[in-house]
């Protein structure tokens, strides 16, 4: 029995119907999200609307391609043996959906319309498949590795920004890491005087996103996991940028430190990281 023919361009397919169906869902339950739960602090939440999404997700991939491995925030163990596990696990499989549910939880709770979905897929741990899905503003962002990036259709490019000092910065700060929030401190004190202006919106996959559009020249932050940069990263190599971690090391799906830029700006910011000891910890 022949296996049947799997291209990229119908991995896209479904990567791009189940960001729309689930944000089309998330929408829907702004302002009525159920249940608030707080994981480990008052400051990291989840909702039943996170879970729902995640499911939804989850359900309509393993549909489609029941021999991929999922790697879903919602779905990763808190307890930290059984979470290296999974990670472990999905390090070794050959085709990996990395998904986060709702990207921005807090800004969703918050009815702050800046959150997404974002959907990656690895192929031997290198993304070949990333959409980020904007429900509030209905813009989808798409790349497929080798065939550039869209913002519903049309194509993107970076930002042509050649100095910090015209380049519109975004960073964020995941809380629960406490031991990151000093470097990212000093680095956000060092950038500040240098740059146009920075932002921090609570969604690291659309910051990405924007990076990708050219919309925002470049994007640090420390702490973050798989399913916040997978398919960000992609979107931004497609898009002419550059995406690696505070070291300048080239971006992996193990990277916590990202550094995201049009490509121009990237030694800089990198210079200003390395110069404040902002780059954060090692791993
Ligand atoms: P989330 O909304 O999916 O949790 C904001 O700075 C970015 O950090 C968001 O992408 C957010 O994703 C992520 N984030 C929030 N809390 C976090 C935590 N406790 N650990 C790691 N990342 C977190
Ligand atoms: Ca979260
Ligand atoms: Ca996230
Ligand atoms: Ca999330």
């Amino acid at each position: 029995k022949p296996t049947p023919i799997v291209t990229s361009k119908s991995f896209t397919a479904v990567a791009i119907n189940t960001a729309a169906r689930a944000g089309e869902w998330i929408k829907s339950k702004l302002g009525s999200y159920g249940q608030l739960n707080l994981k480990a602090s008052g400051q990291d939440l989840v909702t039943e609307v996170d879970k729902g999404s995640e499911a939804m997700i989850r359900k309509l991939i393993t549909t489609y391609f029941p021999t991929h491995t999922f790697l879903g925030e919602e779905s990763v163990p808190l307890d930290t043996a059984a979470r290296q596990q999974t990670f472990a696990e999905a390090a070794e499989a050959e085709y990996v959906w990395v998904v986060d549910p709702i990207d921005g939880t807090t800004n969703f709770v918050h009815g702050f319309p800046f959150f997404s979905i974002s959907i990656a897929l690895a192929h031997k741990g290198e993304v070949i498949v990333g959409v980020v899905y904007d429900p509030s503003r209905d813009e989808l962002f798409v790349a497929e590795k080798g065939k550039g990036a869209y913002v519903h259709g049309k194509r993107m490019q970076v930002g042509p920004e050649k100095q910090l000092s015209e380049s519109l910065l975004s960073t964020g700060f995941p809380v629960d890491h406490v031991h990151t929030l000093p470097p990212n401190m000093r680095a956000l004190q060092a950038f500040v005087p240098q740059v146009r202006n920075i932002r921090t919106s609570g969604s690291a996959a659309l910051h990405m996103a924007y990076v990708a559009a050219g919309r925002l020249s470049g994007f640090w932050e420390v702490g973050l996991n798989a399913w916040d940069t997978a398919a960000g990263a992609l979107l931004i190599q497609e898009a002419g940028g550059k995406v690696t971690d505070t070291r300048g090391e080239p971006y992996t799906l193990a990277c916590r430190h990202i550094v995201a830029t049009n490509g121009h700006i990237h030694g800089q910011v990198l210079d200003v990281l390395e110069e404040v000891d902002g780059q954060g910890p090692a791993s």
